[in-house]
């Protein structure tokens, strides 16, 4: 044990980049080797197993006996190969990669981690969805979890946020209520994975506060397109605080910089039979692929004076700075570059938390933050089997850890000292406290005085203009998607007053939303006094005392809440384009779109009748990626068909081939196709073609190898979808 004078003076390495090398190595530790690759089988003790394949018995025919230790070891592992659960988040798929800081961040906050511009620090970030249990679909109408975990040299960092910057309740308290309304009924366990039930509307339409989070849980921003074209949020307001102690307010952003992008609701729901580990696989395959997924992290700072000037209260978790009142600061870049070697290991039993934070940021007294604050340790106890969740593998801080901490279920570490309690002078004092000039977290003395209540700051009762602000700030298509959700959830709630009782709800955030809202359940808007629309009131409380109220001047509509307005991306990178052929296809108009597909960092998948080849018009041998059995047009963002006679009339002959096409052309997908391939369109009841170029999706070629039809191709498939065209097929939206 090192007495006090060979304390090391700080935390901080010496060589940064040593330092990196060496965190990757400590999470390496305990890798092992593919399933034992070259070794001999044996038990968990070490001992080498002759038989494998059966188990020990008296006699050939006998009855098995106790004492197979081999059997009984192998069995029980398997019995509880199961752990419990997320209670929330329980499906998730994660990957390892890399953060680093654009600039030095030293004039606000001390955090290590974000000032050396040279360094990486390790991350492994979590994606899941909410509601549904581990096996459901990856395409929920759901908010997606987006946990990133920094192993910084100053002990880990959780940044435990969610892809949309606000949530349903104020304080931390109301949780279980509202994860006990959403989750399947405990009755019947119906429904998995959604929202659009009795007992999540019921909830939500006697609490007003949730008003501004349903619009955003409605929007397309709940139907990613991928996990790789979502924003992030930390939600709470934290705190920065820079060497000086001077404390500043901060919101986190992550900015995927593929742009932001969704599906729609009618796709959601194919994919979800289709492929419902779409978005986990297409993490995995990127990473594979080497499209790393990359985000900003960005950062909205307000001075500690400017706590109150806003008509929100900073600390209430259902509101938003928007971003045309504070902007967003990018201040560094997240990569994931490997995916995990085993998902148990390693995205199963990572244990995030709020409260895993680092010297140079701090909390707030958010009640939402405060409550998971308890929360996070406390859910790991059960799932992970005991206190000791910080020794696995993947939760391992790569900073050393010095403490008094000893023994409890799964110990790993074998400690030594004889001393474990704190004074003590046998170990020469050690581990010893870190004083916060030489790395020690020491609390933000923020000053606190009042009364013990139960209580919440005036402003958390201005529940919709927000709420009104995010609704107005959305263009036309996306109001649609935003009506059309509602139609359908409120569409399956069974009790008509529910139903009723949210068209309340929503009149106070638009009154035409809950207009078109009610037409489409064929209801009319309530009119005179439902009475009071908050019903969350503690039992003493007044309720006029607790209903909602507008606070300061309505907030100007801001574009970045809309994903269309504020993805202005021209790139197509990492995008799937079907490629529709039958042995004949025309090689040259093949090739034009696949090299432009390529030299676009798009991939392009050729679907055929069957698995295997087609040979093409000039006889070469084209690999086919996906049959018309398996594949489906929600799987691809666009679509291509090029010419070649014999090709065409073969796909004509497919049904699966029309709807593949009718398909991509009902979801607003750009279609290509050369002039041959035209009738398909017609088929598929794409009239005249696209009504005579009037839509900018439906491009056919006017001779063989069109590279006008290929360059106008890219340009629609980088606008991800030609909008116009859905107020066309759905008269229910105009
Ligand atoms: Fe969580 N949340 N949460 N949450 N949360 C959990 O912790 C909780 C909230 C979030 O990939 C649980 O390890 C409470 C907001 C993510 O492993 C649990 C409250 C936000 C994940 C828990 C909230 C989140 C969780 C379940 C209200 C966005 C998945 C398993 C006070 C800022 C992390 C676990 C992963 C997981 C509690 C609200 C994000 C039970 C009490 C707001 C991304 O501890």
């Amino acid at each position: 044990m090192k007495k006090q004078s060979e304390r090391k003076p700080s935390r901080h390495p010496a060589n940064p980049a040593e330092s990196d090398d060496q965190n990757k190595k400590r999470l390496d530790l305990l890798r092992n080797n593919e399933s034992g690759l070259g070794e001999g089988l044996t038990t968990n003790q070490g001992t080498a197993i002759t038989d494998n394949q059966n188990t020990l018995k008296a006699g050939p025919r006998g009855p098995s006996l106790l004492e197979d230790f081999i059997f009984r070891e192998k069995i029980t592992h398997f019995d509880h190969e199961r752990i419990p659960e997320r209670v929330v988040h329980a499906r998730g798929a994660a990957a390892h990669g890399y953060f680093r800081v654009y600039e030095p961040m030293a004039s606000l906050t001390r955090a290590s981690f974000l000032q050396d511009p040279t360094k990486e620090t390790p991350v492994f970030v979590r994606f899941s969805t909410v509601a549904g249990s581990r096996g459901s679909s990856d395409l929920a109408r759901d908010v997606r979890g987006f946990a990133v975990k920094f192993y910084t040299d100053e002990g880990v960092f959780d940044l435990v946020g969610n892809n949309i910057p606000v949530f349903f309740i104020q304080d931390a308290i109301k949780f279980p209520d509202l994860i006990h309304a959403v989750k399947p009924e405990p009755h019947n366990e119906i429904p998995q994975a959604a929202s659009a039930h009795d007992t999540f509307w019921d909830f939500i339409s006697l609490m007003p506060e949730s008003a501004h989070m349903v619009l955003w849980a409605m929007s397309d921003r709940a139907l990613p397109r991928s996990l790789r074209m979502m924003e992030g949020f930390g939600i709470h307001t934290f705190r920065f605080i820079n060497a000086d102690g001077i404390s500043r307010f901060v919101k986190f952003h992550w900015k995927p910089l593929l742009g932001m992008h969704s599906v729609l609701w009618d796709e959601a729901q194919i994919i979800s039979g289709k492929d419902p580990d779409f978005h986990r696989r297409d993490l995995y395959e990127s990473i594979e692929g080497g499209d790393f997924p990359e985000w900003e992290l960005g950062v909205q700072i307000v001075e500690e004076a400017d706590e109150d000037s806003f008509p929100f209260d900073l600390l209430d978790p259902t509101k938003i700075i928007p971003e045309n009142v504070v902007p967003v600061r990018r201040i560094g870049r997240l990569v994931l570059n490997r995916n995990p070697d085993n998902f148990f290991a390693e995205t199963e039993q990572v244990a995030f938390h709020p409260g895993h934070i680092v010297p140079g940021i701090d909390f707030t007294a958010d009640p939402l933050l405060q409550g998971r604050l308890f929360s996070y340790t406390d859910t790991q106890l059960i799932r992970l089997g005991g206190p000791n969740f910080h020794e696995i593998p993947i939760n391992r801080s790569v900073a050393e850890v010095h403490n008094n901490q000893r023994d409890g279920h799964m110990r790993q570490t074998i400690n030594k000292s004889r001393a474990a309690y704190d004074p003590n002078s046998l170990g020469g004092g050690c581990p010893f406290q870190v004083g916060a000039n030489q790395g020690g977290f020491a609390s933000f003395a923020e000053k606190v005085s009042g009364a013990k209540v139960r209580a919440r700051g005036e402003k958390f009762f201005d529940h919709f203009s927000q709420a009104t602000l995010f609704y107005n700030s959305q263009t036309e298509t996306e109001k649609d998607h935003i009506v059309s959700a509602f139609r359908f959830e409120l569409g399956k709630v069974e009790v008509v007053d529910i139903r009723k009782r949210m068209l309340g709800i929503l009149g106070q955030v638009d009154k035409s939303l809950a207009e078109r809202v009610a037409a489409g359940l064929g209801l009319s808007l309530p009119t005179g006094s439902q009475g009071p629309l908050n019903k969350s009131v503690p039992a003493d409380g007044n309720p006029e005392d607790f209903q909602p109220r507008a606070i300061g001047t309505a907030l100007k509509p801001s574009p970045e809440l809309s994903i269309i307005r504020s993805t202005t991306s021209e790139s197509i990178q990492t995008r799937r384009v079907a490629i529709l052929v039958a042995d004949g296809c025309d090689d040259a108009d093949l090739n034009i779109v696949l090299d432009a597909l390529t030299s676009n960092k798009a991939q392009g998948k050729i679907v055929g009748p069957r698995l295997g080849y087609v040979r093409t018009r000039e006889n070469n041998e084209l690999k086919v990626h996906f049959s018309l059995l398996t594949a489906s047009s929600v799987l691809f963002d666009a679509l291509y068909i090029p010419g070649g006679a014999s090709s065409i009339a073969s796909l004509r002959q497919e049904p699966a081939a029309i709807e593949f096409v009718r398909e991509t052309y009902k979801h607003c997908k750009a279609i290509a196709v050369s002039r041959e391939a035209s009738e398909l369109l017609a088929l598929a009841g794409i009239a005249d073609g696209g009504r005579r170029g009037e839509d900018e999706g439906i491009l056919t070629s006017t001779n063989a190898a069109d590279q006008k039809l290929v360059s106008n191709f890219v340009a629609a498939i980088a606008r991800h979808r030609i909008w116009k065209r859905e107020k066309l097929l759905r008269p229910d939206l105009r």
